[in-house]
């Protein structure tokens, strides 16, 4: 690597770049993948990076990221997304530069990141289909479900992020890294992991997020807005949801609710209550919790169910004609509010008692 000729200069370079790399992060890709990855983006002067749509940290984050990785190479790189970023993201460098359609399809290459499907592309996939059908694409993601959607894929499940797997390509490509690059990856691998909270931590997500760090990324710039920060409204709404919580069933069984009433007591709209089931659950005890809201039409109540083992909140949801995952469900019901939670109440509580005596 060293020119033996090279000038003062180019020694301090190299020197420089090679106290970036960690040994640790080598060859955790398939060398193959990385190469003709690399083949793609050499051939290519003009590139779009795609982030899925109904954005996360992740995906916003891997497209500005790697954006600002390629820029350093002399590419032109386009980030786009189909739908708006949530004022959360507003602290990622060149989140000006991020577009919600293509414009055009002048672009040589397309990255697609943090999903393996065209079609979680939203709007910009259903816009251009035989373009993106056509065009050199390059998919990278961490999805365990994830088909590939690119002539070359960089798929791997054992990452914690896109953002980690973004680290590591970049390690190994030895592509330059910057601090507007390592904030982005990182606003990525801090969002997937719930600051490093989930157990898809590993200690390689660590190692990348340290020469994330020593790029000169700053983990609480990132942290605050995205899991400290709210809106006075937002958490005025929290404080009444919970002390409006009711239990049964000794604690195992918690509820709560919000109405228009409880909205424009807080000052709060409706798109505040994210997650109130969920801080519900945490609370010291609780095997069940739900909440139920009914915004605008009163005869129609939403019901979100948060459930620790053996409850599994997908099954009680979908007796309820609802669905969603095993810890983490949701139904309408046709009912009032009051109508709703006591008869659901009384239902969550007969499941408690049953398991009582099944144990
Ligand atoms: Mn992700």
């Amino acid at each position: 690597m060293l020119n033996k000729k090279s000038d003062s200069g180019m020694i301090e370079g190299n020197r420089t770049a090679s106290a970036l790399v960690a040994p640790s992060l080598q060859g955790q890709i398939d060398p193959k993948l990385v190469q003709q990855a690399l083949h793609l983006i050499e051939q290519a002067q003009r590139i779009a990076l795609l982030a899925h749509e109904h954005p996360d940290g992740d995906c916003l984050g891997s497209a500005l990221g790697f954006a600002h990785i390629l820029r350093q190479i002399g590419k032109d790189c386009v980030p786009v997304c189909a739908d708006p970023t949530p004022d959360t993201f507003n602290f990622l460098p060149g989140l000006d530069t991020l577009q919600h359609t293509l414009g055009d399809e002048q672009f040589d290459l397309v990255i697609a990141l943090d999903a393996g499907e065209l079609s979680r592309f939203g709007a910009i996939y259903e816009q251009h289909k035989i373009f993106l059908q056509r065009v050199p694409l390059l998919n990278i993601d961490h999805h365990i479900s994830s088909e590939g959607c690119g002539q070359v894929n960089i798929i791997d499940p054992t990452a914690a992020a896109t953002g980690e797997l973004l680290v590591l390509f970049q390690q190994q490509a030895n592509l330059p890294l910057n601090k507007d690059a390592a904030m982005c990856l990182l606003t990525g691998m801090i969002t997937d992991t719930s600051s490093f909270q989930f157990t898809n931590t590993t200690p390689r997500t660590m190692e990348a997020a340290a020469q994330l760090l020593r790029a000169g990324a700053i983990p609480e710039v990132i942290v605050r807005p995205i899991f400290r920060s709210r809106p006075l409204p937002q958490v005025r709404l929290k404080a009444m949801v919970i002390t409006q919580a009711q239990t049964a069933c000794d604690g195992r069984l918690i509820w709560s609710y919000a109405t228009d009433e409880t909205l424009a007591a807080c000052g709060a709209d409706a798109t505040m209550d994210d997650n109130m089931s969920g801080s519900l659950r945490d609370i010291e005890g609780v095997q069940i919790a739900a909440f139920f809201k009914n915004y605008g039409d009163p005869r129609q109540t939403r019901l979100s169910l948060r459930s620790m083992e053996p409850y599994n909140a997908a099954e009680i949801c979908l007796a309820l004609g609802g669905g969603g995952h095993a810890r983490a469900a949701g139904a309408s019901i046709d009912m009032p509010i009051q109508e709703a939670m006591n008869t659901i109440v009384a239902m969550l509580q007969r499941t408690i008692e049953q398991q009582k005596t099944e144990a």
